[in-house]
């Protein structure tokens, strides 16, 4: 290659990109025509979307090839994020505002006579995550980068996300999500650095050349992994990290046989069985289903992402390890990646050689597990001989880290069998299985729950043995959002008050909120902010209209439960109030009412058949109430349909009250209860998850507790009567008797008998009618407080300036100072 080349190749040949909107309208223009070939100014809004996104995109590249090299250069230690889900939403909004172009956008567009709303909503979302555990991963992307820290998400790029949901007849329908369909703007493929990953086979003894008996993996079949990566950037600050998904894809040689067997369609035809690895995202949330394709999905994350991060690793190192453990640590999204612990081992034991010893030392130093739920049905457990016949050389070696592991056990509790068998790896029974949280534990140097209350109770209980055994490794790290998309972004009427009144810190600093308190007691201020709650009800209302046909008067409370469809997040006991506040409305008791919007939303795992009946339930109940003249405006209930990432920026905004209704001990913390709370609303909650750590912020005044305790909840069980309760409750007894007559099923008698048993069962796990009275009276007190508007909104500007401690850039300054130790490293880039 002459010389000349070699420098039309250097990037400072490049003409650098503008940042006026003139130089975002060229731009688009550019892109319109030279990118997608389209010049009718009339055409499809897709290419319009797409012509932005590809000058947004163009702002970040540089800085993105920046931080990449920086973090190469500087070889310091660095954190990758594993994890099975990331539910980002969409990317567009949130790189506008990083790269702090939100203006010249808009200016932009307007010049160009489009309408920003319209491009916006182009977009679809990216849905790879089912809820909580995978919005959480997206936020913490975003928080690191904005911290500079130098951390690498690692997932699946599924080709379907979280199905869509429409309701038919009250009913959910479950469609896929065909996200990619239209092209992902955001993505690159990186084919240089794919990756293969093996399944199945056998393990086998060999001497290698100095004559030493080893182990190696043989007669497999593989798949290879393709990398796409995604710019994550940081706030105004030139850092842009990355997230890299893992696409499968069959090798060449993937049925070899058929293919020499002259049947050359049928081999090419084959390549399915690799591909469908990464085809869809399971959409349960918090209960394992175990599949052989969830373990498959497992795997191929945890060996591409390993044998990605030891590729970088040897090419600076070569196969020197000594320092591997101060320059790496991985952190595992609850379980679901765990087996990365017996896969780094593998690798390092038969590829590079080293000792178990030695290998063991870097692994255990290197692996951190993040655990999320407590709920025994999400623990997950891989039947032994599925585990074997898929990866045989892991499992072997997970039985040589059981057997090592058990041996310590019985040194430190010498004759001690019952506790070497609860506490084993591999647990015994019919079908032996292999805990994948135990694996997780022995193989981590750090374990954290998500709050307080969640890490207090699992060293008390699910991991006590070990935290017995360990009590160092056992730390909490309470979960975050992040204020830039779900306040900054979505909440602009309420942002540039805050920035106004005390300056624009806030955005990359939560707690300086605490410096709107005094304008709580500003009655001036109070009704700018009630001006912006209003302004983000009519939006939503907007969309309840358009999407539901149901009118909700911004002026009534907007009262709010959106998340996963389960039966401890008690959806159930909302209904049951609703059906209270109708009961109330139909007796003509109406004095001083509060008129409501109750809005609840969210998807149920398709096989979920309690959850569905409950979706079920919420539609008859709001067309009953909807349609009784009799009930007017007094109340509105819908079911808002698909819920999904970017329906929360439109609703969290809007609302009044927040329903964080979960039995005491069971929502490990939740975090919509975090969106709701830093844009301004007002919780209804029982001490659960981060409810507890709100409330503690926010003052007792300025939430509505009610409900059991965890530690009530336990001691309830088996002296619980629920019908004697509710015997002894006339308001809950019409609320039965409203339900058990078909009030809500006029058309198909008993369609709600699964809801009610359940209800009135002394075995219901989740308490529904122990808590029902102190709901209501709970409730009955929001009501008030909202009659009086001034008080209102004062709570409301309350909740909003004691926010501060739930930024994710808390979350990851807390995970960054206890576990993983990074420097964060500036930018180049401006
Ligand atoms: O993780 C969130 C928490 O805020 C929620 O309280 C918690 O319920 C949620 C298996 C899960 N726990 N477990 C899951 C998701 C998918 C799956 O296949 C389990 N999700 C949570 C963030 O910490």
């Amino acid at each position: 290659m002459t010389k000349e080349i070699k420098e039309i190749r250097d990037i400072r040949d490049v003409p650098p990109v503008g940042k006026t909107s003139d130089d975002l309208v060229n731009g688009i223009q550019r892109h319109y025509l030279r990118t997608f070939g389209q010049h009718k100014p009339n055409n499809s809004v897709d290419y319009k979307y797409k012509a932005l996104a590809c000058t947004i995109r163009d702002r970040l590249m540089e800085c993105w090839k920046n931080t990449k090299e920086a973090h190469e250069e500087q070889d310091k230690k660095r954190a990758y994020y594993l994890s099975l889900e990331f539910l980002m939403g969409r990317a567009l909004g949130n790189a506008v505002l990083n790269l702090g172009l939100d203006e010249q956008t808009e200016e932009a567009l307007h010049k160009l006579g489009l309408d920003v709303e319209e491009i916006i909503d182009q977009e679809s979302d990216a849905g790879l995550g089912n809820g909580g555990l995978g919005r959480l991963a997206a936020c913490f992307v975003d928080s690191c980068a904005t911290l500079q820290l130098p951390v690498v998400g690692y997932g699946i790029r599924y080709e379907y996300g979280m199905f869509r949901q429409q309701i038919v007849d009250g009913n959910q329908v479950e469609e896929p999500d065909h996200w990619l369909r239209n092209g992902n703007i955001w993505e690159l493929e990186r084919p240089e650095h794919t990756q293969c990953v093996h399944f199945g086979g056998r393990s086998e003894s060999y001497h290698d050349a100095k004559g030493t008996l080893r182990t190696r993996w043989v007669d497999t079949e593989d798949v290879l992994a393709v990398p796409y990566d995604t710019p994550i950037p940081g706030y105004k600050n030139g850092t842009v990290n990355t997230l890299r998904l893992w696409k499968s894809a069959a090798t060449d040689e993937f049925n070899l046989g058929e293919f020499n067997a002259g049947s050359y369609p049928e081999s090419v035809a084959s390549k399915n069985e690799a591909e469908h690895i990464s085809m869809v995202l399971y959409p349960n949330d918090a209960s394992e289903n175990g599949k052989e394709l969830r373990l498959r999905q497992q795997y191929f994350l945890a060996s591409a992402s390993i044998k990605d991060v030891l590729r970088q690793w040897v090419e600076v190192h070569g196969n020197d390890f000594s320092e591997f453990a101060e320059k790496n640590v991985f952190q595992l999204n609850d379980t679901h990646p765990t087996v990365s612990v017996a896969e780094l081992m593998r690798i390092l034991m038969d590829d590079y050689a080293l000792e178990w010893d030695a290998a063991w030392a870097i692994t255990s130093q290197t692996m951190a597990y993040t655990n999320h739920t407590l709920l025994p049905e999400a623990l997950e457990r891989w039947p032994v001989y599925l585990f074997g016949r898929l990866l045989p050389r892991l499992l072997e070696i997970i039985y040589e880290i059981n057997a090592r592991f058990l041996s310590e056990v019985a040194n430190r509790w010498p004759g001690d069998v019952e506790r070497q068998s609860r506490m084993s790896i591999i647990e015994e029974g019919p079908v032996q299985q292999v805990r994948m949280a135990y694996l997780a534990l022995v193989g981590s140097f750090s374990v954290n729950g998500v709050a307080q209350l969640h890490s207090d109770l699992l060293v008390e209980g699910l991991f006590a043995d070990f935290y017995a055994m360990w009590p160092e490794k056992f730390n909490n790290k309470t979960n975050g959002v992040t204020q830039r998309r779900w306040m900054a972004w979505c909440n602009k009427p309420m942002s540039e008050l805050i920035t106004d009144t005390i300056g624009g810190d806030w955005v990359t600093d939560l707690g300086e909120l605490r410096k709107l308190v005094p304008y709580a007691d500003d009655a001036e201020f109070r009704k700018q902010w009630a001006a912006c709650k209003h302004q983000n009800k009519e939006r939503l209302a907007a969309i309840v209209e358009a999407e539901c046909g149901v009118t909700f008067n911004p002026d009534a409370m907007f009262d709010i439960q959106v998340k996963r469809i389960h039966e401890y997040k008690r959806q159930l006991l909302n209904v049951l109030h609703v059906i209270h506040l109708y009961d109330r409305i139909k007796r003509g008791d109406t004095d001083n009412w509060t008129p409501r919007c109750v809005l609840i939303g969210g998807k149920a795992a398709p096989g979920y058949y309690i959850a569905k009946q409950i979706i079920k339930l919420v539609n008859n109940v709001a067309e009953v109430v909807n349609n009784d003249p009799e009930v007017g405006d007094k109340l509105k209930v819908v079911f808002f349909p698909n819920y999904r990432v970017s329906a929360m920026e439109v609703i969290a905004p809007a609302a009044d009250l927040s329903e964080q209704i979960s039995t005491a001990g069971k929502e490990a913390s939740g975090t919509g209860n975090m969106k709701f709370m830093m844009n301004g609303a007002m919780t209804i909650g029982t001490l659960d998850g981060a409810n507890i750590e709100i409330r503690e912020e926010v003052g007792d005044e300025n939430f509505f507790l009610f409900g059991l305790t965890a530690e009530e909840v336990e001691a309830t069980r088996g002296h619980y009567n629920p019908d004697a309760i509710i015997a002894d409750d006339a308001d809950f007894s019409r609320v039965m008797e409203l339900l058990e007559c078909g009030h809500f099923s006029q058309f198909e008698p008993g369609l709600f008998s699964a809801i009610f048993h359940a209800i009135r069962s002394p075995h219901d796990p989740w308490l529904v009618a122990a808590d029902f009275r102190a709901y209501v009276d709970a409730q009955q007190l929001a009501a008030e407080a909202f009659l009086d508007q001034n008080r209102w909104q004062k709570m409301s500007v309350l909740n909003t300036a004691y926010s501060g401690k739930f930024s994710t850039d808390r979350t990851m300054q807390d995970y960054n100072r206890d576990i993983w130790k990074l420097t964060p490293i500036p930018s180049k880039c401006s």
